[in-house]
């Protein structure tokens, strides 16, 4: 055995041995437990960040872990390739999209090989190859055959100077990044999955994710935002439509002063008419922000419509107005006003000088004054008419029988939910497979075309949509009449890719979207990533396991059986990013100290949901120990490894002492791994362990196999995290198997029993001696030892014994 560790030359030679023995394949074996561990795949952006080696890590040391228990582990690893950023950098430095992608997709796969990742390469997959997308298309038409997508006009950030679409993040408070024009709303034509057709399951479905982080699912139950509530209808002057408006405190309705429509309502755009003041304020509200968190925050403002709406119970009329604050896209997009009630209310009446009309009144006699704010709670009915003197929840039920049984209104439940765009009207994007013709309307691609795919000859220069300025790709015959036709020039949102990626690994097929290996694999056990996932990725990615399981994909109902959301990686306290400028290149630290240190590091210096703070001496700190490591397995080893058995029945205290700290440490790290999840405290076991071995200088037969025994299941245990070094160290240690699929630790019951133990033994509190008492021993038999010691006779010797207080286990304190 050499004498010094170095990293670099072990690491490549057990890299290359598992490539070649093909250790990390995995074949669906129905004898065996499965285990399905899938980490987050990245977008190939041309270089592995801290975060993925993060992320990356921990879901291998969980695959390692799981092998050694006995599992049938499958770890794949691929792209989720297809997005704006391959688009940017075409345009940038002159290179296609696809080159580009591929590219970083080489240089990164070979950055995790070197990182010593067990992943079934054979699985990798690409969501920018056709192999791939050709199933998506095919399964958008089945849900189109379904009515599960449709098309409707939605608006879209709009560069009126380069006539193209912007994403989001393209607009730089309000402009367009590129020409800095001011980007406007334009309504566009785009397809949509229904996914509120499955809001009540998704939401009633997580009680179902024990595994799952409470923080990620309640994230999810705001998301979908279930809310019951009552929808009534304001009949309005001088027109037959009434407005109908959606509230969840229907208690509250004897205390409207206004009703309030969406810049985008009907009738706002009927007062507009022939009124320039509200069109202007119609425009105003085009160029808007429409996120609810801006609505919270930003200036309330309105215009009086000039419509009365007539209160559905007192008959008495309201002003309509139109305000900023009121969302076309939830509920009706028209809401009865109640400002004594509801804070947004409440300021949009105090600013138009809106009369306020207190209704509910606090029950215990609490502040419910409407001075200064809103009163939002609920309370006791005053001002109200026939409901007087119910309390919020009665007048509820009261008031939603009432207008039911008017006609007036009804009870209603609604989400915040909406169904999901997918329509991009970008280039590095699956084709939407579908065709307009003239004649016969929407026409999907037949399947035999299938996939529609993305042409490579496009002109990138952000100024238009690229496939739709192809000479060729939008020109083709309609498959039912023949006729000249036009393709759908728009591409997928990329989260379409990403909510089956998962599926498709554990049953890939030429022949189908899945083959029915998915259902040995799945659902997935273990998935590790990022929160800010927590929402979009995995609620889409639900929704996509419930469809596939609708068109009979799949068996199960959601795709993610427990769910590790790792914590973010900081330097100096703030996120690690190219932006700040704080970035560590793993890059360098693996050629400097080796993968392993690097893995240690990561899983050492923090649990894995919490944030890891970077620190170089950290680093430093975890290279010494491997090199220590190294040492003792090397001192060990160079006396020739022992050859007599231990003999368990003629161990001296100090040889069962040392079993039982090595027994006791597997208990502890197998349940850390295995039940909490944590590693750094599994990690830091394994390092006392080794210390107290360090001090056991115990050359008999029995000791040498002690520490055999010892050296092993460190070895053993540290392997999942530091594969490498432990495979060799395994080896020197006389195994010729692989440690990657060598058998956990087992607890030995019987090494921790212990016989005896020390008690602290003091006198008025202080500490004075030390004593072994027998694990059996009575109160009485301890109280006796203590006494009779040697030292503390020196203490108590001549006074008076007033008491003596014996905590099991712990110590003995004699009161003198
Ligand atoms: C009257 C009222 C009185 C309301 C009161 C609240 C408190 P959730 O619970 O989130 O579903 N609302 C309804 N549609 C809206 C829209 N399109 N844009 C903006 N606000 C809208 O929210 C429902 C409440 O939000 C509804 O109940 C309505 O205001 C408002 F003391 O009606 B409420
Ligand atoms: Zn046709």
């Amino acid at each position: 055995m050499e004498e010094n560790y170095k990293p670099l030359a072990i690491e490549e030679k057990i890299q290359q041995h598992w490539a070649q023995s093909g250790i990390f394949k995995a074949t669906e074996d129905s004898d065996k437990e499965k285990y399905y561990c899938l980490s987050m795949f990245p977008y190939p952006s041309g270089n592995l960040h801290m975060g993925h080696v993060r992320n990356y890590t921990i879901g291998d040391v969980i695959s390692r872990f799981q092998r050694m228990l006995g599992k049938n582990v499958m770890q794949p690893m691929g792209w989720d390739a297809f997005g704006l950023p391959a688009e940017n950098a075409a345009m940038k430095n002159k290179v296609h999209p696809a080159d580009w992608t591929y590219r970083n997709i080489n240089y990164m796969r070979a950055q995790l090989q070197r990182l010593g990742f067990g992943y079934d390469w054979e699985r990798e997959l690409a969501t920018c190859d056709p192999s791939y997308y050709r199933w998506e298309q095919w399964f958008f038409l089945r849900l189109l055959e379904k009515g599960l997508v449709y098309k409707k006009t939605s608006p879209v950030n709009w560069c009126p100077h380069d006539q193209t679409v912007l994403a989001n993040e393209q607009v730089i408070d309000g402009c367009c990044w590129r020409c800095d024009t001011q980007v406007v709303k334009k309504e566009i034509s785009q397809w949509f999955l229904k996914i509120t057709a499955y809001a009540d399951e998704l939401l009633a479905d997580l009680d179902k994710l024990d595994g799952w982080p409470e923080q990620v699912k309640t994230m999810q139950a705001n998301w979908i935002g279930k809310s019951q509530g009552v929808e009534m209808d304001f009949s309005v002057e001088g027109t037959d439509e009434p407005i109908r408006i959606y509230t969840t405190r229907p208690d509250t309705v004897m205390g409207v002063t206004y009703v309030a429509v969406a810049a985008e309502h009907p009738l706002a755009l009927a007062a507009a008419e022939n009124n320039p003041a509200i069109q202007a304020f119609l425009d105003e509200c085009k160029v808007m922000e429409t996120s609810e968190a801006a609505l919270e925050t930003m200036e309330k403002k309105g215009i009086d419509s000039g419509f009365k709406a007539i209160h559905p119970i007192t008959g008495e009329p309201v002003t309509v107005w139109i305000a900023n604050f009121v969302l076309m896209t939830y509920g009706t997009g028209a809401v009865m006003s109640v400002p004594a009630h509801d804070q947004r209310d409440y300021e949009f009446a105090k600013k138009y000088n809106i009369p306020l009309k207190q209704v509910i009144f606090s029950a215990e006699g609490g502040d419910d004054s409407i001075a200064e704010q809103a009163f939002t709670a609920k309370g006791i009915l005053k001002n109200s008419g026939p409901f007087d003197g119910l309390t919020s929840e009665q007048a509820v039920d009261a008031i939603a029988d009432y207008l039911e049984k008017a006609g007036k209104g009804q009870r209603k439940t609604n989400y915040r939910l909406r169904d999901w765009g997918v329509s991009r009207q970008r280039y590095w994007g699956a084709p939407v497979p579908v065709i307009y013709c003239d004649d016969c309307g929407t026409v999907a691609v037949p399947d035999q075309d299938l996939p529609v795919e993305l042409p490579r000859d496009v002109v990138l220069d952000g100024s238009q949509s690229p496939l739709a300025a192809h000479p060729t790709f939008p020109h083709v015959d309609c498959p039912e009449c023949g006729k000249p036709a036009r393709r759908d020039t728009d591409t997928f949102d990329t989260f379409m890719e990403s909510s089956w990626y998962f599926a498709r690994y554990a049953g890939a097929s030429d022949e189908a979207m899945l083959s029915e290996a998915v259902n040995y694999w799945l659902p997935v056990d273990h998935y590790i990533g990022g929160i800010e996932h927590a929402i979009l990725h995995l609620l889409y990615a639900r929704f996509y396991t419930k469809l596939l399981r609708d068109e009979g994909l799949v068996k199960v109902d959601e795709p993610f059986k427990n769910l590790l959301t790792q914590g973010m990686v900081l330097k100096d306290g703030a996120k690690m990013s190219k932006s700040k400028g704080n970035t560590v290149d793993p890059q360098e630290l693996i050629d400097r100290y080796g993968a392993d240190t690097v893995r240690l590091f990561i899983m050492f210096a923090a649990p894995p949901e919490q944030s890891l703070e970077w620190s170089d001496s950290g680093v430093e700190g975890a290279f010494r120990f491997m090199k220590r490591l190294w040492r003792q397995v090397y001192l060990h080893v160079s006396q020739g490894l022992p050859t007599e058995h231990m003999d368990k029945g003629q161990l001296s205290d100090g040889q069962k002492a040392m079993r039982r700290r090595l027994h006791q440490t597997v208990q502890k790290v197998t349940d850390d791994m295995g039940r909490r999840f944590i590693f750094n405290t599994a990690i830091a076991a394994n390092m006392e362990l080794l210390n107290a071995l360090a001090k056991f200088e115990d050359d008999s037969d029995n000791g040498r196999a002690i520490r055999q025994e010892a050296l092993e299941n460190i070895v053993l245990m540290l392997s999942p995290v530091v594969p490498h070094v432990c495979q060799v160290l395994w080896e020197q240690l006389g195994h010729s198997d692989d440690i990657v699929v060598a058998p956990w630790p087992k607890v030995d019951e019987s090494a921790l029993q212990q016989d005896s133990l020390e008690m602290v033994i003091q006198v008025n509190g202080k500490l004075r001696s030390k004593l072994q008492a027998p694990v059996s021993a009575s109160r009485e038999a301890i109280e006796e030892m203590a006494l009779a010691d040697a030292k503390i006779q020196s203490y108590i010797d001549g006074k008076t014994i007033r008491k003596v207080i014996v905590v099991p286990k712990k110590l003995v304190n004699i009161v003198v």
